[in-house]
């Protein structure tokens, strides 16, 4: 049993590419799931199929886990008895930064070292460009970085806080949907004028790559918390949010993202940021609504 010797638990549509992707690169794979069909396209291109959990556990000392859900890890390995002893675990099944130190703990308690991770990529990204996040102990992510190299270029340890590959996993969905939402309510406007969705694209595209470029500066502002107005003050900000919900309302396009958007501004400028600029909205979402 060498670091060349992998396991993969869960082989739904990440996980089979991911164990898809170890085979690629010349890992002696094995593979469980609990619907053991899922197996049979790995099993055929080499991958070595385990009668139990425990059983694939003990083939390597490397266990990478891709589950729907913790419960659902949980669910699996707690009845094991000893064999996770000496294992490094890498549980790529998403969750939350809570749930992540509690099994690195869990973990711990059983001998075992724990990287917990998010893959930021969907499954034909894998084993390519797939950004693949970890965090835990440095010494067992560099143990087998090779491996966890092979399921995706962008690999990054984070730290060894267990819940920082969670956190990032959810600050980037919320980026990734308030992007989304307003795309998509963008060509919902433009719709109503007979626009099509991808003459906007382009556009969209352009403005996206600004708001890119302002990221780093409002960054800085945001780490020494105070926030000089350099392009727009949020008043600015908040006159453009009411034409954007008259706009909405006069076209007969729901305008409920607009105006939570400038009930959000509003609240920061009533605390006395109206003449600050946009980056001071992070003081309200810093604390939970009153
Ligand atoms: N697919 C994606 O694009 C995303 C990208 C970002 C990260 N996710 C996370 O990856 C986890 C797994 O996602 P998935 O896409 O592979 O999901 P499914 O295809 O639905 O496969 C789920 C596997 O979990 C097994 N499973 C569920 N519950 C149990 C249980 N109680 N005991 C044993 N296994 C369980 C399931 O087994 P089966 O239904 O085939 O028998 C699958 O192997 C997830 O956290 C995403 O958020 C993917």
């Amino acid at each position: 049993m060498t670091r060349k010797h992998v396991t993969v638990l869960g082989l739904g549509l990440m996980g089979q590419a991911l164990a898809g992707a170890l085979l690629r690169d010349g890992y002696t794979t094995t593979v469980w799931n609990r619907t053991a069909a899922k197996a049979d396209d790995l099993v055929a291109r080499g991958a070595r199929p385990a009668g139990s959990v425990a059983e694939a556990v003990a083939a390597s000392p490397l266990v990478i886990i891709c589950l729907t859900d913790y419960a659902a890890v949980h669910e699996l390995l707690d009845p094991l008895d000893g064999e996770l002893d000496g294992r490094v675990l890498v549980n790529l099944t998403s969750g939350t930064s809570q749930g992540a130190r509690e099994t690195a703990e869990w973990a711990r308690q059983r001998g075992a070292a724990y990287l917990d991770g998010a893959i930021l990529a969907t499954p034909e990204a894998v084993g390519a460009d797939a950004v693949i996040l970890y965090s835990g102990p440095r010494t067992a992510f560099d143990r087998h970085e090779p491996a966890l190299r092979a399921l995706g270029s962008g690999v990054t340890h984070l730290g060894t806080d267990h819940g920082l590959s969670s956190l990032y996993d959810v600050a980037m969905l919320s980026l990734m949907w308030n992007i989304l939402n307003g795309f998509l309510h963008g060509a919902a406007l433009l719709g109503a004028a007979g626009v099509q969705a991808t003459a906007f694209t382009p556009i969209a595209n352009k403005g996206i790559e600004t708001v890119n470029g302002w990221l780093a500066a409002y960054a800085r502002q945001i780490d020494e918390g105070a926030y000089p107005a350099f392009d727009a003050t949020l008043d600015t900000h908040l006159a453009a949010m009411e034409h954007l919900i008259h706009e909405s309302e006069h076209l007969g396009v729901n305008a409920e993202l607009p105006r939570f958007v400038k009930t959000l501004a509003d609240r920061a400028a009533a605390a006395g940021h109206g003449g600050e600029g946009y980056a001071a909205m992070v003081e309200l979402f810093r604390k939970p609504a009153a």
